[in-house]
């Protein structure tokens, strides 16, 4: 039994010798040492061996299990561990390659015109006030003259949160709650977003208004020409023709649209300004007696003007751009451009 064992020893370690991968020494130890390996099926033997011989076949029994299984198990780590070596050389960093561009963040597009819009009028005295964008209908229509039976109030043109309560449809309602607050002179601009059940290529039913407001002594429509003239100029180039065409609204008197000389073909006529020459470009008039009664403002002392203009319309004319939906897409090959 002592040669049997000895013989399986050899073969064993020759079949190591020569063993390379994983799932041949896998394969050896289970040949020799599994339950039902060449190993074990010798030891059964030893229960017949002569009793003075069994401690040494025992111990050399043991001695070559566990020196096959040694040899077996350092093998496997040893080809485990150049695996992972493999494995680390081919996904080497390599630490001097530049590192991948960060893609900023920018302002956008609406955004910086309505800050353009705002500091042009800084320049003039105009302090930027805000308020509610959900708004009472006392403040979105009846303090600014807007009758009950109006067109604007129609379930079509407003978003109505409830019988009195809206989403706002210009920032006006800023400017009546600041005159609830303070006395005149006045001398304000309300930027902010505005809701209207609107959308096609040049509406969203979300967009951005600024509006602004002066109310003085003496105030009249030479100083709102003037200043409106000298926005326009600020905004698109000192040389920018103007005309003011007489319009409607509830709550100016007399009121004026502004149409400046359309700035694609400039004046000769084209898709964007429908051959016409001008563009329009906001709504003004003279703030009417009607709205200063509801704030309590005496006006037989004060008068004033007011003025409202959409801001993507204005970014849309300065960049050319041609359907309004663009601004809030969000899509990032339209928005790094600016
Ligand atoms: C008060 C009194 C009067 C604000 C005004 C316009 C004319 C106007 C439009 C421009 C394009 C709205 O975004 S738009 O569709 N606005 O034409 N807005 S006068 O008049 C006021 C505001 C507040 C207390």
């Amino acid at each position: 039994m002592k040669e049997a064992l000895e013989d399986l020893r050899r073969k064993a370690d020759g079949e190591i010798d020569s063993a390379k991968t994983g799932g041949e020494f896998l394969d050896i130890k289970t040949r020799y040492l599994g339950r039902k390996g060449l190993l074990t099926d010798l030891l059964r033997g030893l229960k017949d061996a002569a009793p003075e011989d069994k401690p040494l076949l025992g111990k050399l029994s043991n001695d070559i299990k566990k020196s096959l299984l040694e040899k077996i198990e350092r093998a496997l780590e040893d080809i485990e561990s150049g695996d992972r070596d493999k494995a680390l050389r081919e996904a080497r960093i390599d630490v001097t390659l530049p590192g991948r561009g960060l893609r900023y963040g920018k302002v956008h597009p609406v955004t910086r015109v309505e800050g353009e819009i705002c500091d042009i009028f800084a320049t003039l005295g105009f302090s930027v006030v805000e308020g509610p964008e959900v708004e009472l209908t006392y403040y979105n229509f009846e303090a600014l003259n807007i009758p009950e039976d109006h067109p604007a109030r129609d379930i079509h043109d407003t978003f109505y949160v409830t019988d009195n309560i809206v989403l706002r449809t210009h920032t006006s309602p800023v400017q009546i709650r600041t005159m609830e607050q303070q006395p005149p002179p006045v001398r304000i601009l309300s930027p902010g977003k505005v809701y209207r059940p609107d959308s096609d290529i040049s509406h969203t039913p979300m967009f951005h208004q600024v509006e602004g407001l002066l109310v003085d002594k003496g105030i009249t429509f030479g100083d709102l020409k003037g200043v409106l003239t000298f926005f326009l100029r600020q905004m698109f180039g000192s040389g920018t023709q103007l005309r003011f065409r007489p319009s409607f609204f509830p709550f100016t008197e007399p009121s004026a649209e502004v149409d400046i000389q359309c700035v694609m073909c400039k004046g000769s006529g084209c898709r964007v300004c429908g051959q016409s020459g001008w563009i329009e470009i906001l709504g003004s008039g003279m703030v009417d007696p009607e709205v200063f009664k509801t704030v309590h403002y005496d006006t037989e002392e004060i008068s004033g003007f007011a003025f409202g203009l959409g801001v993507e319309r204005i970014a849309m004319l300065k960049y050319g751009i041609s359907d309004i939906r663009l601004f809030f897409e969000n899509d990032r090959r339209f928005l790094e451009q600016f």
